[in-house]
């Protein structure tokens, strides 16, 4: 057993041999961070025998041979329940992963063969790859940390009747509080959980953009003071000065403070322990599940996911290099479950992707970060066929519904661009979700998982 110093000087050298790499995978809540991760790990630890890797040309050149898992560096951190999530793949009927609660974290050795051979001769080489799983709701803070609470309350005055209408029991005790007056804690409590209601509503119903994300996950923080605070409507309009006069046992002032409290223990923390030393990300987006839910909940995600590549915007004056000085030097963004279209829509989903995150990717090419786009199926659930329509072969989708039926379906095409008040009119997109496909051992069947691996570790499998 290494001394922590110890650990972390050798940490240092292996990483300087290019041999350790720390993988993040980020992404909103059911984006499918569990189920990349899970495909992840059963890949490799499938390579060389019956993993599908065609893309990734260390397996392809049958110079991988194959991933362990080893004990990870921190201790105090849950493992990745790898074993829970393949017991559930492999239930009778099989089912998905139960959603994460915590955060987990993975260390996986991978043993391959060098492309060169070295001058000792035919030898074997490891490369070490930290991962880890967290809840999404939580990377939905990130956001939070560039404001003060007047700038934070600013951003949150959402638009949309839908969401509007989960707030309404919220909204009608926020207006009825006076900023000036002494803050009674029981008030504010119950204030803050009409605000929980909400987001909880709000999640329930497909929406992303939810802020602050312990209140849909608090574990042991339940009923704590720090998680009694919700935004003032309107307090951004009022002058400082006036505002600072309150008082400090004033509303205003407590819930300031509340909300101070939340940005430097809980979530500043989170994102020192476990956002630093990455070198590289994939950010996981289900686009699909978006498109399917509808014009509102797709706006939702698109200013979601920009606030949120905003705090990650790599360059040097950014907030996350500021906090936490990452190292980031690759990204991939992928959208996810890609199996819920048909083959031929893969293209136009990438497009669609990349029409999404435009402005954050245009920021990324400035700052220089090599970065990808691409769309997989981490874990494939339906095999994709063609049937006769009218004397013609179209494409179609097999799987089963989560309840069992078989179901054999054209979910539709997806639009070229970003969808407009046409498309949502005109045809929408609907489709069913799919339980995984019972299967005989050997690898996950998944959607270009390979190509995904090959951009975030093949060049160190070189
Ligand atoms: N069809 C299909 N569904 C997926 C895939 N990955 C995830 N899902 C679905 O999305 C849900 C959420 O995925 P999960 O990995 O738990 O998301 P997380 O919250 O980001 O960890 C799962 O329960 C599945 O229903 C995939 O590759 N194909
Ligand atoms: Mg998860």
């Amino acid at each position: 057993m290494r001394t922590p110093l110890a650990q972390e000087f050798h940490d240092l050298l292996e990483r300087g041999r290019d041999r350790q790499l720390r993988l993040a995978v980020t992404g909103l809540s059911r984006s499918g961070k569990t189920a990349f991760l899970t495909s992840l790990v059963n890949q490799l630890r499938h390579a060389g025998l019956e993993a599908r890797l065609d893309l990734l040309p260390a397996a392809r050149e049958g110079r991988l041979l194959g991933a362990r898992r080893i004990n990870q560096q921190d201790l105090g951190v849950p493992r990745f329940p790898y074993d829970q999530a393949m017991l559930a793949l492999d239930a009778e009927p099989p089912r998905w992963p139960e959603p994460t609660r915590g955060i987990s974290e993975l260390r996986l050795v991978i043993r391959y063969r060098p492309a060169k051979r070295g001058l000792m001769g035919a030898d074997t080489r490891q490369l070490t790859l930290d991962l880890f799983d967290y809840p999404g709701e939580w990377l939905l803070d990130l956001p939070l940390l560039a404001h003060d609470y007047p700038s934070w309350c600013e951003t949150q005055q959402h638009e949309g009747t839908q969401r509007a209408a989960m707030f309404a029991d919220w909204r009608a005790a926020v207006a009825s509080l006076d900023p000036a007056a002494d803050a009674d804690e029981a008030q504010l409590a119950e204030i803050a959980e009409r605000y929980a209601q909400g987001l909880r509503a709000a999640r329930e119903a497909g929406f992303s953009d939810l802020q602050p994300g312990r209140f849909l996950l608090p574990g042991e923080l339940s009923g704590a003071p720090v998680l009694q605070f919700f935004p003032l409507p309107g307090i951004g309009a009022i002058d400082a000065t006036e505002r600072d006069a309150y008082g400090t046992e004033s509303n205003y002032a407590t819930l300031a403070r509340r909300f101070r409290h939340y940005q430097q223990h809980i979530v500043k923390p989170f994102y020192r322990e476990h956002f630093r030393r990455f070198d590289r990300q994939i950010v996981l987006v289900d686009l699909l599940g978006a498109l399917n839910a509808g014009p509102e909940r797709f706006e939702d995600l698109s200013r979601a996911l920009s606030r949120l590549m905003k705090s990650f915007d790599y360059g040097q004056r950014s907030l996350l290099s500021r906090l936490f000085s990452p190292r980031i030097d690759r990204l991939a963004i992928a959208a996810t479950k890609a199996d819920h279209v048909t083959p031929e829509q893969h293209p136009r989903l990438v497009a669609l992707l990349e029409a999404l995150l435009a402005e954050p990717l245009k920021d990324l090419r400035f700052a220089d970060v090599p970065v990808r786009a691409l769309s997989l199926a981490s874990i494939r659930a339906s095999e994709a066929r063609e049937v006769e329509h009218q004397g013609q072969r179209t494409p179609a989708l097999r799987g089963e519904s989560l309840t069992g039926e078989a179901l054999l379906l054209y979910p539709g095409e997806l639009p070229d661009r970003l969808p407009g008040r046409e498309f949502w009119s005109r045809q929408g997109f609907d489709f069913p979700a799919f339980r995984p496909l019972p299967r005989d051992a050997g690898a996950l069947p998944h959607i270009r998982m390979d190509a995904a691996l090959d951009w975030l570790i093949g060049d160190k499998l070189q």
